[in-house]
């Protein structure tokens, strides 16, 4: 077991899947500064670490997060724009991360914790699990990605919903969204997100990195540029060994051990 920042992140290595755990549940895992330091350490350690091949993120306790602590600051105004860098970096790197990420949604997530949760690769919810949009209830804007994943995830006339009246959705309800792609009963969440996390730490690490980087960058290109950065993509994929595995396997008929290189 690992600790970063005062035990605020805890990370767990099962095998080449690195378990990270929002550690404040006294307070359901709200964000303060603090934990975002520990988050950014914990994600840029693993992106560096090769025996890593798949990130699974969860809660401690009953919640996955609260989203920002709104006790943080006291009575004080917080820099918005400084506080929200950091916030930004953690995104940047999960978005730059080169290997999945899976995400277990053991309880509410709200405001940031429920963006945090969205940029899960793969997303499973518990049964119980809530999610809330909850900036409009304070009255501020979507960050920590919000306002580009979420109208992408469900649609512009839902996203458009769920900012401006935050509604408190149930597990099912975001499976019905799109904001989640599997919710399984709350004894089953860690053991059922750890199998999908194995599964995908078994895939061809590289290409699953170049996959993403695609989902990711097509939105904002015309298809002549999203054409073209496939084929340098398929490129550098078409170069890795996982490839070459993949295409000897398929002859062999038998189901192809990647080496995530
Ligand atoms: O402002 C900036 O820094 C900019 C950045 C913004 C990013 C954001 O994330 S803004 C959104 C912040 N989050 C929220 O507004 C969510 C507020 N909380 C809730 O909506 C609900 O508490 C939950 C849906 C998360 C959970 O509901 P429930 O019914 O399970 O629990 P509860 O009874 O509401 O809360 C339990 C305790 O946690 C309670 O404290 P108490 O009364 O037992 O002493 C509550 O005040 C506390 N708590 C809940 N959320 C937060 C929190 N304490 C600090 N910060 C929170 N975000």
């Amino acid at each position: 077991m690992g600790l970063y920042n005062g035990a605020m992140i805890l990370t767990e290595r099962q095998g080449s899947v690195l378990v990270l755990t929002l550690n404040r549940p006294e307070r359901l895992n709200a964000i303060t500064g603090e934990l975002l330091e520990a988050l950014f350490q914990a994600l840029q350690a693993a992106n560096e670490d090769k025996e890593v091949r798949a990130l699974l993120l969860t809660g401690a306790g009953k919640a996955f997060s609260a989203g920002q602590d709104l006790t943080e600051f006291g009575e004080a105004k917080p820099d918005y724009e400084a506080h929200l860098r950091r916030y930004n970096r953690v995104v940047e790197a999960i978005s730059a991360l080169e290997k999945p990420l899976v995400v277990a949604v053991n309880g509410p997530a709200a405001g940031a914790g429920m963006s945090l949760a969205l940029w899960g690769d793969y997303r499973l919810a518990a049964v119980g699990a809530s999610f809330t949009t909850a900036f409009a209830r304070i009255g501020l804007v979507p960050d920590t990605g919000m306002s580009f994943l979420l109208p992408r995830l469900v649609g512009l006339a839902k996203a458009q919903e769920l900012l401006y009246l935050s509604p408190r959705l149930s597990a099912e309800e975001a499976l019905a969204l799109g904001l989640v792609h599997r919710v399984v009963p709350a004894e089953r969440l860690m053991e059922e997100a750890m199998g999908k996390a194995q599964e995908l730490a078994q895939g061809p690490t590289r290409a699953l990195a170049l996959t993403k980087k695609l989902l990711l960058e097509t939105y904002r290109l015309s298809l002549t540029e999203a054409l073209a950065l496939e084929a340098i993509l398929q490129g550098e994929a078409g170069r890795t060994l996982d490839h070459e595995e993949g295409v000897r396997a398929f002859r062999e008929k038998r189901p192809p051990r990647f080496q995530g290189r």
